[in-house]
């Protein structure tokens, strides 16, 4: 092949030119695999994945829960049917700057909490997620009426890409803090970093700071916040 050919083929693979036949795909489409991207369809609610994992089968997976309690407990997909379901829209802002909106339907942490009640020294669980992702919360934020253990998005089962088949919101913390594709819930007593904390200078508290927000349904116009859930569009 002639070397300008090679690179325009390059580059065409590259930006997925022309764009017009592959505009809702990316790079983990058609494959067993997600993982981070902010293609196609995702640059309106980019997708964020510690490492790229297999896709979660529902009929494979099972949440175990754990830890600093009495009976720890393996529930399926199933035995959540029956837990009453809240809905609420809350937008998720990740500390890179952007955010985006989003319609949340889940369960209260406080049914987990009746199905394997914690030990009383337990102050707070730690998630840990298919693709060796780790995240703390306290019981308190897991308790808060704005938090939400989520399995379903926009009228839609969770995609796979938002953390299918469940993934906690908490809309007054950085997206860090709401971890998707989650296996597994240990109760613990002391506070502990998660996996960006460890790694980066980001506070294992995680509650949005005032500053700029770059929505991504907005056209990452600036918009000035002032701390904590971001209500005002
Ligand atoms: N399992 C898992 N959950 C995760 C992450 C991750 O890498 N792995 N990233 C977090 C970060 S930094 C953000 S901003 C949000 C992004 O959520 P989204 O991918 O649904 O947009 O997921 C959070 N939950
Ligand atoms: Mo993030």
């Amino acid at each position: 092949m002639h070397v300008l050919a090679f690179c325009a083929a390059f580059v065409q693979s590259w930006w997925g030119w022309p764009g017009a036949a592959r505009a809702d795909t990316d790079y983990f489409s058609g494959t067993d695999f997600v993982g981070k991207t902010r293609a196609g369809k995702f640059k309106q609610f980019y997708i964020n994945y510690w490492k790229p994992m297999r896709r979660i089968q529902a009929e494979d997976w099972a949440l175990s829960i754990g830890g600093m309690c009495e009976n720890p407990l393996t529930l399926t997909l199933e035995q959540f049917q029956p837990l009453p379901l809240r809905t609420q829209t809350s937008r998720m802002k990740c500390v890179e700057c952007w955010s985006a909106k989003g319609q949340w339907s889940g369960f209260h942490f406080s049914e987990l909490m009746k199905l394997c009640p914690p030990k009383p020294e337990a102050t707070g669980v730690v998630f840990h997620c298919d693709d060796t992702y780790t995240e703390h919360l306290s019981l308190e934020d897991l308790n808060h009426h704005r938090t939400l253990m989520v399995t379903a998005m926009n009228g839609a089962p969770l995609s796979d890409e938002h953390g299918f088949p469940l993934r906690v919101i908490i809309p007054s913390k950085y997206g860090y803090k709401n971890p998707k594709a989650i296996v597994k819930i240990e109760y613990v007593s002391e506070l502990q970093y998660g996996t960006w904390s460890k790694i980066g200078p980001y506070s294992p508290d995680g509650t949005i700071l005032p500053g700029t927000d770059h929505p991504l349904d907005l056209g990452k116009t600036p918009h000035r916040i002032s701390g904590g859930e971001i209500t005002d569009y």
